[in-house]
């Protein structure tokens, strides 16, 4: 008898550990009908010099900074070379090549080697997690001369 009561209990642990495990940590934030985020510049196929400036452009949202919890709004993330897009549900990484615009700003002057180069714009919510669907700009390509 007591060990089967020894067994219930290890039983119901092991129920809640994996519903805990189930829940996602941070919410994730549905997509506005209509928002749109694209790279006003530099141009798709520019030449461009080892210092560009990107600016961005959001349509049918505004912008804030990371932590603001402002319906309609998210921050930018600019993707260098980056071809699979950050996981869903997760915040986007924090590196050379996913960059975090969470102070709110608009556009940034980005050093890049020479070559060719993909720039892509990804909208983040207030926990930097992808908005649901993900809103990303069209990649564009540059030639650094
Ligand atoms: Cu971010």
């Amino acid at each position: 008898m007591k060990r089967l009561i020894m067994s219930l209990a290890l039983a119901s642990l092991a129920t809640a550990t994996a519903m805990a495990a189930d829940t996602p940590a941070l919410p994730v934030t549905k997509a506005p009908a209509g928002a749109e985020v694209y790279i006003v510049s530099p141009k798709d196929g520019a030449t461009v010099g080892p210092e560009v400036t990107v600016v961005f452009g959001l349509k049918g949202m505004g912008v804030a900074p990371a932590g603001v919890k402002k319906e309609g709004t998210g921050h930018h993330h600019l993707l260098v070379d980056v071809d699979t897009l950050p996981s869903a549900g997760a915040p986007i990484p924090n590196d050379a090549t996913h960059i975090h615009f969470g102070k709110g700003q608009t556009e940034t002057s980005l050093k890049l080697a020479p070559g060719k180069h993909t720039l892509q714009l990804e909208l983040g919510d207030e926990n930097h997690i992808p908005f649901d669907p993900a809103i990303v700009s069209k990649k564009i390509t540059v030639t650094v001369k």
